[in-house]
């Protein structure tokens, strides 16, 4: 797991987020089976102090549930879905089609049995009209900052705060290369 970013650059945001705001971005998984594997996300998301929520959806043991989470998605406070789900992944495509308008992240879980490539192309391989925009297998981080993106083109202390991240990504990167060549 990557090391924690940020910390410095949140205490010096100056566009400081309100307190208990409601979720811009709901993270669903199709089982709870899935979690450990979102914690990279959860934990990017806390660090660029964006609200979100967590759900469990299943398009195969609650369809219902999952049916009724991505319509009313469009009315509420959510901004972007992260939809992970490992295997038959029909969760990412499902969401898609019932929330219409709200961008959906997939993310590919790596199944028990496999590589995760069946994970991969069943959120990538969407009819046209309902797009999927899909990171790569098992990773969280890459779902997570991509919805950062999302949302940093219209909040501002999102942006601020995202520009830190990146910023002391490269930081360490470029620190990293330098330790390397001592
Ligand atoms: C998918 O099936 C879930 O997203 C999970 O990745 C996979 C296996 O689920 P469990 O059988 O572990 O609950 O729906």
């Amino acid at each position: 797991r990557e090391q924690p970013l940020l910390e410095d650059d949140l205490n010096s945001s100056t566009t400081a987020p309100k307190a208990n705001p409601k979720p811009l971005v709901s993270i669903t998984t199709g089982s709870i089976s899935d979690q450990e594997k979102l914690q990279d996300c959860y934990r990017i998301l806390n660090q660029l102090s964006i609200p979100f929520e967590k759900r469990i959806t299943s398009a195969h043991r609650t369809p219902s549930t999952m049916a009724a989470y991505g319509s009313t998605a469009p009315s509420s406070s959510i901004k972007v879905i992260v939809a992970a789900a490992g295997g038959a992944a029909h969760l990412p495509g499902m969401v898609a089609a019932f929330s219409k308008t709200v961008p959906v992240i997939g993310l590919p879980i790596k199944p028990t049995i496999g590589d995760g490539w069946d994970s991969l192309v069943s959120c990538t391989n969407m009819p046209r009209g309902c797009p999927v925009l899909t990171v790569g297998v098992n990773n969280a981080t890459n779902a997570a900052l991509g919805a950062a993106r999302i949302l940093a083109g219209w909040d501002e202390g999102v942006q601020e705060r995202l520009e830190g991240y990146v910023d002391r990504a490269e930081a360490e990167s470029l620190e990293n290369d330098r330790r390397l060549q001592e």
